[in-house]
């Protein structure tokens, strides 16, 4: 049977890594000082479960069950640069209890699926998306590379872990969203996961005297910037839907002084939705009017690459399992609702089936220091998926 005690104050001890100090958040970057020591410390708890460790080359951290193929659960432990206690941690730690009280389950803790370097960057390079040379390449907003982030866990890199000795994966993860909380829901069973797409874009204009520059004689990369940002809000109003979103989540201005006229603006571009063609056509958008503004405006415009996950629809079987177990945990208080988060399943399903498990965010809040669920739905999160695993 599941311990709800344990499962709890392993879930208390993974947020002392990286505690922020402010709530019950954490400052848990991937190859961090304290995402190292949290990957060292559930390697410790795997083998004490009776799992064999083992750390791949990207640092994901696998707890491997036994010889025979069975079912690979777990998440990420990684954290946002401000993130909460339960994002990522909550799917490790259930796969922890789990595999404690069913044979031949094994646990794993992907790297980076916050995306320092990129987008679930650990799990792209295990699923074979990303082949680890571009991986190493991709630098976070300080311009360290993933390569010289990933040496400092080479000392515990062994062989790759073979995808094949696993018959599915499961991922119970905090919805993040609003859904199951507004509606008092205690469990979701996902039905399917976003598409999303992200890219770095610059403009270059000419930085300058912010008091002896006249108004019409700039080049003002901000003021691009600001007009690209409402021109696409205007020009995606007939393309997307109430479910469709859109990002620009980092700006850097150079030199980001208050009497300079900035002469670059450097900033993220990401959207989501659950079909493709309306990221394509998102896409052909953002890169028109970015064109088309640093032209009328006698800037330049540069694109850095484009990183994107394709929509993925949960595995039928696995999700059935999954809402026999909340129907048996929580009758009559789960639903089916997609993820408009992005998750390491979306990586694993080009390799196997997989299916994903919500539990209520309070407030729909996550990617911040407040990101907290009520224990009692924690711990009906943990006896679901034993439950869906016994079932299969
Ligand atoms: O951004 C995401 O959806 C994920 O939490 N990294
Ligand atoms: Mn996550
Ligand atoms: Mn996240």
């Amino acid at each position: 049977m599941i311990d709800p005690d344990r499962f709890l104050s392993d879930l208390h001890m993974l947020r002392q890594f990286g505690a922020s100090g402010v709530g019950k958040g954490v400052v848990r970057r991937a190859y961090s000082q304290a995402d190292i020591a949290a990957r060292d410390w559930l390697a410790g708890r795997m083998a004490q479960a009776g799992l064999s460790p083992r750390f791949d080359a990207m640092g994901n951290l696998f707890g491997l069950a036994g010889e025979g193929p069975g079912l690979l659960l777990g998440s990420h432990s990684d954290s946002q640069p401000e993130g909460g206690w339960l994002d990522g941690a909550l799917g490790v730690i259930a796969a922890l209890e789990v595999a404690r009280v069913v044979p031949g389950v094994s646990v794993v803790s992907f790297q980076d699926e916050e995306g320092r370097f990129g987008v679930t960057t650990g799990s792209a390079v295990w699923s074979g998306l990303l082949d680890q040379d571009s991986a190493d390449a991709l630098t976070d907003h300080d311009g360290v590379t993933l390569a010289q982030a990933r040496a400092a866990m080479a000392d515990r890199a062994g062989a790759p872990v073979d995808p094949a000795r696993f018959t599915g994966f499961i991922e119970l993860h905090i919805e993040q969203g609003p859904t199951l909380d507004a509606e008092g829901l205690q469990i979701g069973v996902v039905t399917d996961i976003v598409g999303i797409r992200d890219m770095g874009i610059t403009y270059g204009g000419q930085q300058n005297h912010a008091g002896t520059t006249p108004m019409h004689l700039r080049r003002d990369a901000f003021q691009a910037l600001g007009a690209f940002n409402a021109t696409i809000n205007d020009r995606f109003r007939n393309v997307v839907t109430p479910r469709t979103v859109w990002t620009i989540g980092h700006v850097t201005l150079h030199p980001n002084a208050s009497s300079i006229v900035p002469g670059r603006a450097r900033f993220s571009m990401q959207w989501r939705d659950a079909e493709i063609d309306r990221l394509d056509r998102m896409e052909a958008i953002i890169r028109d009017t970015a064109q088309e503004i640093a032209a009328e405006r006698g800037l330049s415009v540069d694109f850095g690459p484009m990183l994107g996950l394709n929509p993925v629809a949960m595995d039928p079987s696995l999700r059935a399992a999954l809402e026999a177990g909340a129907e048996t945990v929580s009758p009559g208080r789960w639903r089916n609702l997609p993820s408009g988060a992005l998750h390491d399943a979306t990586n694993v399903a080009r390799l196997m089936p997989v299916a994903m498990l919500f539990v209520p965010s309070i407030g729909g809040i996550s990617h911040a220091f407040d990101e907290d669920t009520d224990e009692a739905d924690l711990v009906a999160g943990v006896r679901v998926l034993a439950e869906a695993v016994r079932h299969l």
